[in-house]
C-alpha cells in the first residue's frame, strides 16, 4: 500500500513539472532572423528587430555563408551589446544551416557578418524585459 502511495504521489509531481514546464516555454517565443543574399547584397531580414526577454533568437541562412557575430572585443570590435551579455560568434553557417541565440540581459546588440561586414552586413536586435517576468 505504501509502494502505490509513493507511486502516486511521484506520478503527480511528475506531471505538475511537466505543466509548469510548457507554461514557460508558452511564454517565450521564437523570432527568426533571415540571412540572405551574397557579397554587398547579404542582408539580415528583418535588419532590425524588438524582442522580448527569454526570447529565443534563431537565424537561418537561405542563401551564401555567413556569421552572426557580436560586436565585442572577443570579436576583435569595439563594445556594441550589453557589457553584462555574452559574446557571440556563430562561426560559417551554410545555406539550410541555424543558429540559436537567447539573451539574458536587455539592451540593444549590434552584430555584423565575418565575411561581409565591410560591404555593410550588419544587424541589430534590441531586447526588452518582458512584463510577464517583472
Ligand atoms: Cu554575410
Amino acid at each position: 500500500m505504501k509502494l502505490i502511495v509513493l507511486h502516486i504521489t511521484l506520478l503527480v509531481l511528475t506531471v505538475s513539472g511537466l505543466y509548469a514546464q510548457n507554461n514557460q516555454n508558452a511564454e517565450a517565443d521564437t523570432v527568426t532572423i533571415r540571412i540572405v543574399g551574397s557579397m554587398e547584397n547579404s542582408r539580415f531580414v528583418p535588419a532590425e528587430a524588438d524582442i522580448q526577454k527569454g526570447d529565443l533568437l534563431r537565424f537561418v541562412v537561405e542563401e551564401g555563408i555567413h556569421t552572426v557575430t557580436a560586436y565585442h572585443p572577443d570579436n576583435r570590435r569595439e563594445l556594441g551589446i550589453p557589457e553584462s551579455a555574452e559574446s557571440f560568434d556563430s562561426d560559417l553557417l551554410q545555406k539550410g544551416q541555424e543558429w540559436f541565440y537567447r539573451p539574458n540581459v536587455t539592451g540593444e546588440y549590434n552584430y555584423f557578418c565575418r565575411p561581409h561586414e565591410r560591404m555593410g552586413h550588419k544587424g541589430k536586435f534590441t531586447v526588452r524585459s518582458s512584463d510577464k517576468n517583472n
